[in-house]
């Protein structure tokens, strides 16, 4: 029986659900797939193989899971900086996701993105400034109403980006028109070195929407967020926009230059660890219901295991871009060929990439 508080809305979420063999064993795929992804960013981070910045999205895996399994092939998602697990399941591979990282030309921006600037169809990516996704997000709910496409925008936020001017406004703009959008907010208790309590006048923030309907989820399981994202999208092609708040915990801190022990105890996130971890919590249900046993759980862990170990092997030894790729993509159309200023002893051209002569 799945709980959900509610704001502005008589019926929420099914708090009865359905699970089947197949979905059991993609959801614990897919967990257990971003923690060892985020494992494997981190250990190429300490060896200095990630340069800039890399924000791990350890303990928060049921949230991108349970979304992504209600998402429809039409649905838009623009999130903000913590972006690994996301992209990994809107289509990039963990090879690209972590060669990206370590600025390969295999990476999914061609090694020019980074941790906050990975892409893939209908995922409008990471966005480094906090809160701007929300106003882009809302401007491709726009787009969908204007095209009659029938899809809906989930547009991500921290619950530290939650009190950002624009977002106020872009939920004020999205009622009025009635936006095909849901408001996620990923509540994960701190922002960066302060927690939500202190930072925000209310924590409850699927009431921050104020005439906008909201729903709080417990983010930590995967079927809560599952079944609250069906409701959301029926809801924002029905009604218009409403706000989601998912529940969870971030383990690391902030960055990978944050230690994240300043601002809450080490007993605090080993306690969560220990209580409420959302992987060993699907991985009960798998086994309590019968619906995995033992050895497919082991079987499941080994495979991603495999998975990760060639992803790592892309992202140490991958070849970079030439020079010559340096500002391709940053014009397109009349600009393409335009000759590239202030770059002294080079002769280089905008251009658009041509992903075959990557490798030249
Ligand atoms: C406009 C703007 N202000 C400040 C920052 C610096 N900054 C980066 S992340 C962050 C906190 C965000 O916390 P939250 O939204 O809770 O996301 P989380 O890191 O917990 O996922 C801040 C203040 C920024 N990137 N952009
Ligand atoms: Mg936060």
């Amino acid at each position: 029986m799945l709980d959900y508080k509610l704001h502005k809305l008589e019926m929420g979420p099914d708090t009865l659900v359905a699970l089947t063999e197949r979905e059991a064993a993609l959801y614990y795929r897919q967990l257990v797939a971003i923690r060892r992804l985020e494992a494997a960013a981190a250990q190429l981070y300490r060896e200095q193989l990630v340069r800039g910045f890399c924000h791990l999205y350890t303990g928060q895996e049921a949230c991108a899971v349970g979304l992504c399994a209600a998402l429809r092939p039409q649905d838009n998602l623009i999130a903000g900086y913590r972006i690994h697990g996301w992209a990994y399941l809107m289509g990039v591979t963990a090879a690209a996701v972590l060669a990206e990282l370590t600025g390969r030309a295999s990476g999914c921006a061609q090694g020019k993105g980074g941790s906050m600037h990975m892409y893939a169809p209908n995922f409008y990516g990471g966005n480094g400034i906090v809160g701007a996704q929300i106003s882009l997000g809302t401007g491709i709910a726009l787009a969908n109403k204007y095209r009659k496409n029938g899809a809906v925008c989930f547009a991500l936020y921290g619950d530290g980006a939650a009190n950002q001017g624009q977002i106020f406004e872009c939920y004020n703009m999205a009622q009025l028109w009635k936006l095909p959008i849901v408001f996620v907010c990923e509540n994960n208790n701190y922002g960066m070195g302060t927690s939500a309590w202190r930072a925000s006048s209310n924590t409850n923030y699927y009431t921050r929407g104020d005439y906008l309907p909201g729903v709080w989820v417990d983010g930590q399981d995967v079927l809560a967020v599952r079944s609250a994202t069906r409701f959301a999208i029926e809801h924002a092609q029905q009604r218009g926009p409403l706000v989601l708040e998912l529940c969870t915990y971030r383990y690391a801190g902030h960055s990978m230059s944050d230690p994240g022990t300043s601002y809450r105890t080490r007993e605090e996130v080993q306690q969560v660890r220990q209580r409420q971890d959302a992987i060993e919590r699907f991985r009960k249900i798998c086994l309590e219901m019968s619906l995995l046993t033992q050895t497919q759980l082991l079987g499941i862990e080994r495979t991603v295991r495999d998975e990760m170990e060639l992803a790592i092997k892309a992202a140490r030894t991958d070849v970079e871009l030439p020079l010559s790729h340096l500002c391709n993509d940053v014009y397109a159309g009349s600009y393409a060929q335009l000759q590239l200023r202030g770059v002294l002893g080079h002769n280089l051209e905008h251009a658009r990439s041509r992903t075959e002569s990557c490798h030249e």
